[in-house]
């Protein structure tokens, strides 16, 4: 009986190592415009939990390498969108994309538009 224990101890801390430590990589939709942008969102991204954040200007997909035991993809979504930039998921609060550099106003509303 306790050997069977003790093996089961050994089965799940193992599933539970194995799990934890791989690194999942996302794609998703990140709206921005320019290099600004990039560097905007790749800086917000430059956290604990998040091996590597790249996003394409052209295709505005994002692709991020992370450890979902060290942060989630919901955390992920929050920061991108705390900086200015609407994911997919997470729309950026107003006060903030309006703040945003001109060049960097990706939104299509009357708003954005000063003529
Ligand atoms: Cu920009």
């Amino acid at each position: 009986m306790k050997n069977i224990i003790v093996l089961l101890l050994a089965i799940f801390s193992l599933m539970a190592f194995s799990s934890a430590k791989k690194p999942v990589i996302v794609k998703f939709k990140v709206f921005g415009n320019c290099p600004q942008c990039k560097e905007r969102i790749e800086t917000a991204l430059d956290v604990k939990g998040v091996k590597s954040a790249d996003w394409n200007v052209d295709t505005k997909i994002i692709e991020v390498v992370y450890s979902p035991d060290k942060i989630t993809i919901e955390k992920i979504h929050q920061l991108i969108a705390d900086c200015g930039h609407d994911t997919e998921k997470t729309k950026a609060p107003d006060k903030v994309y309006l703040k945003l550099p001109d060049c960097c106003m990706y939104r299509d509303n009357d708003f954005t538009h000063h003529d």
